[in-house]
């Protein structure tokens, strides 16, 4: 067929470093940004194929979110804007790995599994962050798309949930909103201004909010967006991509793993900041205390924020409503406690990985995803969607009732529910610190957090480790998971658990207890044992102090 003459000629314009074996990961395909032009090519061929399957259109985002500049990063997005469904990564990781002379075979054996019409349109949408290779490597992905045909439309610089979004109006007609960036922050600048009408003199202190962008995509889009929220949010911007490095010493993930403020930001006392990662679906807060003390409110917080707010809305309008909060086992051990035994809230533990998260948030009629680093949102089922809309419209309804209800309304076109995202989630979070009068500091004393450590250990090969129980226990290698018992065992309130990060080539270490001191000393010692049981290399781990 003319079609895979084209595949191949342009093949060669992407050939595939003989050997190189990468694996579509957590997030997609990640590494350094040398490394991708072929898996860029391939998964612009891949997204054509899973278009014409599911005769939607299909997302493909070109990033490498919280990594370094130097590294990029590939990820699919299915037709309701979530992430593509895991036999396809499969196809992925196949596709990617086929050597130059085996590619078309590659593609007919998918095309054939899936029993794919290659008659039927295909539609591709695709965006891109801001690292410097980044338009090569979406050119890449354009190509592949047009070598097999397909249509596709280059949105040029998004963040990730935006791609996500433009993906699910597309394939509802426009029922979610309009596919354009516009479109986005109509939807969600409406809502926010609809629901900070109900704060009446609403002080310029909380107004005001501090970003860290990251220096990435996130900067540029916040940017964009201030004019649509009419003055309600005042934004001073700090990492804004002008001078500084993509995600160095900055971003949500720098802020969240070394538990310190970004450089080039400016603290004030108590002053609300936040920060976004590199390509802004994730986001997390902090502030300076009188005593110069730093507090983080990471995800769990934001979860917990998030839940009581929609957990009262539903009291007061008489909607009976299930309501669960999702984490992974990141989640410090204080919100978990808090969110069951406190607020009487489902809590539910996956693994790590916003798919994981996602599919057990729509168990319910309403789920608040987050893991502990920023990622997440709130997803509304159908039923609750109809139940808040008939109760706003109720002529019979009591005005506290139909108050909530409007709120709970707003609050839905106010969520990305499609993804994690920075954005939605700031608007969020201010509205309801605006609705409940809360200050960021009020908000942290909702619970203490238990000190915690995470760790990194480098294995010749993280594969040998192989994790149950949502990642809570480690099955393999033999030994570890009896080593670890019996060293959380030394600590007051303590608990650890490591695995192999999907991101990244190292294993991760997680660790929590009543002081920072045995955290971080409980981290050291399961690292050492990750180092000694899984195969260690470079320098034995060193105590932290
Ligand atoms: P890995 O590298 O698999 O731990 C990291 C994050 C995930 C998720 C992905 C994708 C942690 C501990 N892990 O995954 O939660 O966000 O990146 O970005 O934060
Ligand atoms: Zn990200």
């Amino acid at each position: 067929m003319a079609q895979f003459q084209d595949v191949s000629q342009k093949s060669t314009l992407h050939p595939k470093p003989t050997g190189l074996v990468l694996q579509y990961g957590t997030a997609g395909f990640r590494t350094n940004a040398k490394q991708l032009d072929h898996i860029m090519y391939r998964m612009g061929l891949l997204a054509t194929l899973r278009s014409k399957k599911t005769k939607a259109t299909i997302g493909v985002m070109v990033t490498a979110s919280h990594n370094p500049e130097e590294d990029n990063g590939v990820k699919l997005i299915d037709p309701m804007g979530e992430m593509v469904t895991p036999a396809w990564e499969g196809y992925a990781t196949q596709l990617a790995n086929a050597e130059q002379e085996d590619l078309l075979t590659a593609l007919k054996d998918i095309i054939e599994r899936e029993a794919i019409n290659m008659n039927q349109e295909a539609n591709v949408f695709v965006g891109k962050d801001t690292r410097s290779s980044s338009a090569r490597l979406s050119q890449a992905v354009l190509d592949g798309v047009s070598a097999l045909g397909g249509h596709s439309k280059d949105y040029g610089l998004v963040t990730t949930p935006q791609l996500h979004y433009m993906v699910c109006c597309q394939n509802t007609q426009g029922r979610y909103g309009e596919a354009t960036v516009e479109g986005y922050y109509h939807k969600l600048s409406q809502a926010f201004i609809q629901l900070t009408k109900n704060v009446p003199n609403r002080t310029d202190d909380q107004k005001h909010l501090s970003v860290d962008g990251a220096n990435g995509i996130g900067a540029l889009k916040v940017r964009e967006m201030e004019g649509h929220l009419k003055g309600e949010l005042q934004i001073s911007l700090f990492n804004d991509g002008t001078s500084g490095k993509l995600n160095h010493q900055c971003g949500a993930d720098h802020v969240k793993v070394q538990q310190k403020a970004p450089t080039g930001i400016e603290m004030n006392t108590g002053e609300r900041c936040c920060s976004f990662d590199g390509d802004a679906d994730r986001i997390v807060y902090y502030y300076s205390d009188s005593a110069g003390q730093f507090h983080l409110l990471d995800g769990d917080k934001i979860a917990t924020l998030i839940s009581t707010f929609l957990k009262e809305l539903l009291t007061q309008a008489g909607l009976d409503l299930k309501i669960a909060v999702v984490q992974t086992a990141y989640a410090n051990g204080s919100s978990t406690h808090y969110l069951e035994d406190t607020m009487k809230v489902i809590v539910i533990c996956t693994k790590t990985g916003v798919k994981h998260l996602h599919h057990a948030a729509q168990e319910f009629d309403i789920g608040v995803y987050f893991e502990a680093n920023g990622h997440g949102t709130v997803l509304f089922s159908k039923t609750a969607e109809q139940k808040i809309q008939q109760l706003a419209k109720d002529p019979n309804s009591n005005d506290e009732r139909k108050r909530s209800a409007l709120l709970l309304q707003n609050t839905i076109n106010l969520s990305n529910q499609t993804v994690g995202d920075a954005i939605s989630d700031m608007l969020l979070i201010e509205t309801i610190l605006a609705i409940k009068g809360m200050t960021v500091q009020q908000w942290d004393t909702i619970y203490t957090d238990l000190p915690n450590r995470q760790l990194k250990v480098k294995v010749s090969d993280r594969r040998v480790i192989d994790t149950t129980d949502a990642e809570r226990r480690v099955v393999s290698p033999a030994g570890l998971q009896e080593a670890i018992d019996s060293l959380v065992k030394k600590f007051r309130r303590a608990r650890s658990f490591v695995r192999p990060s999907g991101t990244e080539d190292v294993v991760r270490v997680y660790s929590e207890a009543e002081t920072q001191e045995s955290a971080d000393d409980l981290a050291h010692e399961v690292s050492l044992a990750v180092y000694r049981l899984a195969g260690g290399v470079g320098d034995e781990p060193k105590p932290l102090h």
